[in-house]
């Protein structure tokens, strides 16, 4: 046992007594040890890419935790030729910025061969994520899921399981060759790299296995870099209960629109037969593009699985694609709208360009 394990069994245990009579359930803190370093993955079956990895793993791991919980993590940068860091994207870190990881802005980078010790206290309940906030390094891989369960949430006991889906984009290119693209004189309009594929969990044809019958909380999450995308199951619509960690009153939708770090939850209520399998579709929202890279996979498909032994059926071409409206969600906590202001001003914001002629 370190002693940073050891201090913090101790905070653990001064938390559970400080919560006992309080809430139904304990605080609890897990400690993680991450090395971050370079790995090959291959999620769109193209080629074998230095990919960044978590504990020579990637996908890397979804964190989970209770509203309350706390998480030490360890990370130590392993990747030899790049310095690194890790955001925990949508929490407050209130009085804790320097856990933010937004590097040169919060926080140094971590340097390689050097660690740093993230110590987080997930305070809201919701479906989250954590990346890389070093320059565009979390297009490399280092970027993953978070669920804060919350047992006072206003659909517990509606649903059967919980599922947690990603969608992202994949590049050929590592960031730092995107990020000269990007910036550059010969790219005056700033017109972003175009990713080669969609994936859905960090893959493509991921099988999802479902029981007829239940209700499923479904957590998406668009860990992706650039491309926003549509998002529909065929036979089966969505209830809408949660849109970036905040709970909203239910919503019908058939479609949903995802912009890179957005997270949606919704229940959806599976079929009383399991006499078929049922595709999901992520496709990205094409129109964002400058050009179509040759041979793109701009969508990706998955399916809810009744039955292995049953075929996958190839999704349909939808005519047209129409999103739910996000404007139009209500949230749970029944705060009223300001009323007025009382003082306001503008800043008017630009692209533009940089004497040399980059944006
Ligand atoms: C860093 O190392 C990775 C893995 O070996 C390599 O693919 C990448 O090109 C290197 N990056 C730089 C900037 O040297
Ligand atoms: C942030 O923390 C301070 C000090 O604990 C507290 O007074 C303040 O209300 C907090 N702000 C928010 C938005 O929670
Ligand atoms: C999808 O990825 C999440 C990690 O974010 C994991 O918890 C889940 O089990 C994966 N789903 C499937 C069907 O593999
Ligand atoms: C992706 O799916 C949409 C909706 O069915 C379709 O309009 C589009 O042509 C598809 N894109 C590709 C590259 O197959
Ligand atoms: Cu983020």
């Amino acid at each position: 046992m370190s002693p940073s394990r050891r201090i913090s069994s101790w905070l653990a245990v001064a938390a559970a007594l400080l919560n006992f009579g309080t809430a139904t359930t304990q605080a609890e803190t897990t400690v993680k040890d991450f090395r971050i370093g370079w790995v090959l993955a291959n999620p769109d079956g193209a080629f074998n890419k230095p990919t960044i990895g978590v504990n020579g793993e990637w996908p890397i791991p979804q964190l989970t935790a209770t509203v309350g919980d706390r998480m030490i993590i360890n990370v130590h940068n392993d990747l030899g030729n790049t310095s690194t860091s890790l955001h925990f994207h949508g929490f407050f870190q209130n009085g804790t910025n320097y856990m933010d990881g937004a590097v040169g802005v919060t926080q140094c980078a971590i340097a390689p061969g050097s660690s740093f010790t993230y110590d987080i206290h997930f305070d809201q309940p919701g479906t989250y994520w954590y990346h890389s906030h070093n320059g565009g390094q979390y297009m490399d891989g280092l970027r993953g899921a978070i669920v804060v369960h919350d047992p006072a949430g206003p659909y517990e006991g509606q649903y059967d399981e919980e599922i947690v889906l990603s969608v992202s984009d994949w590049y050929h290119e590592l960031s730092g060759a995107l990020i000269d693209q990007l910036i550059n004189v010969e790219n005056p309009t700033g017109a972003e790299p175009v990713p080669q594929a969609a994936l859905i969990n960090d893959t493509q044809n991921l099988q999802i296995p479902v029981q007829t019958d239940k209700t499923y909380l479904v957590r998406l999450v668009n860990i992706g870099g650039f491309a926003a995308q549509y998002v529909w199951f065929e036979g089966h619509s969505m209830r809408i209960v949660e849109v970036d960690g905040v709970w909203t009153e239910p919503a019908e939708a058939d479609m949903l629109y995802i912009t890179p770090a957005q997270r949606y939850s919704f229940l959806v209520t599976t079929r009383s037969d399991a006499s078929a399998n049922f595709a999901m579709v992520s496709a990205m929202d094409e129109e964002l593009f400058d050009v179509i890279p040759e041979g793109q996979n701009s969508n990706v498909t998955a399916w809810l699985v009744y039955d292995a032994a049953k075929p996958l059926p190839e999704p349909q071409p939808v005519d047209e694609l129409e999103a739910f409206d996000d404007f139009e969600l209500v949230p749970v906590d029944g705060l009223p709208i300001f009323d007025h202001v009382d003082h306001s001003f503008s800043l008017e914001v630009q692209m533009d360009n940089l004497r040399d002629g980059a944006n």
